[in-house]
């Protein structure tokens, strides 16, 4: 199936929100470009189209985007226009069906975007962890809020979230045909890859605390974690440039945020 060339438009430099995005294009193997980190005028463009505080539209003809990530479907041959659109998780149902992401039935899109939100709200709560206070101030400034809160984020949050997400994997191994292996219907869907790249950035952030709620966890954080890497396109991806590493974006490492 022929798909029309994506356009990924988030910041430069880290995986960030644009990760969730990245994965659902990588597993499906469809070229996509990642605007700002494939040219040096990239950014711009993507400023331009996603953080502009006065334009009446994004581009194109289509309305403002309020941040990052967003993407461009160029307009199909024959005519009509491009289209953009944001928000992760918005842009995630896009997908899912153009990438045969998940599963058809009503049902089962309710259900996987049920578990896309849930991921994505743990991963506004990872944010909080560091900016608690403020999001446009420095970290070194809100550190002793963000002390607390990360402590009440690994103590009750994480747990909770990933209970959550292991009683939906068992879910779908009982009554479905997930085979322990996928949290919704019987293979890859974006709830697979958006609740993957969660854990994979609180491995990052959060290293001790991830250790230890491996013997809670053993099979949301063994095998299937380790299952969605091979998924797909996802293995050459996770270790091809285009896989960019953790630096000052959601998923950070303090020491002191960390289990002590
Ligand atoms: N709910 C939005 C959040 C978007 C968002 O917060 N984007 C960040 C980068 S990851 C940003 O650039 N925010 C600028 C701002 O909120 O002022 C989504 O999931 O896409």
């Amino acid at each position: 199936m022929s798909h029309p060339h994506y356009e990924l438009l988030y910041h430069p430099g880290n995986p960030g929100r644009g990760e969730f995005i990245r994965l659902a294009l990588e597993a499906a193997r469809v070229p996509y470009t990642d605007v700002s980190n494939s040219s040096k005028e990239g950014y711009s463009a993507v400023q331009q189209t996603c953080m502009s505080p006065r334009n009446l539209d994004s581009s194109d003809g289509n309305p403002p985007v309020f941040a990052p990530p967003a993407l461009r479907i160029p307009a199909q041959e024959g005519g009509g226009k491009a289209l953009v659109i944001a928000q992760t998780p918005n842009i995630l149902w896009y997908l899912a069906e153009k990438l045969d992401l998940g599963p058809k039935d009503e049902a089962g899109r309710y259900h996987v975007q049920q578990v896309v939100l849930t991921a994505l709200d743990l991963n506004n709560e990872v944010h909080d962890t560091h900016h608690p206070v403020a999001v446009g101030k420095y970290y070194e400034e809100q550190r002793e809020e963000a002390l607390k809160k990360a402590e009440d984020v690994r103590e009750t949050r994480i747990p909770k979230y990933l209970s959550y997400f292991d009683r939906v994997r068992q879910h779908n191994e009982r009554d479905g045909d997930g085979q322990g292996k996928y949290l919704v219907g019987s293979k890859l869907s974006i709830a697979d890859t958006t609740v993957w790249q969660v854990l994979d950035g609180l491995m990052f952030a959060f290293p001790k605390e991830m250790e230890a709620r491996k013997k809670e966890f053993p099979e949301l954080l063994g095998a299937f974690y380790d299952n969605v890497k091979q998924e797909g396109g996802l293995k050459e991806y996770l270790s091809s440039k285009r896989r960019l590493p953790y630096s000052m974006g959601v998923f950070r490492y303090y020491k002191e945020l960390d289990r002590q």
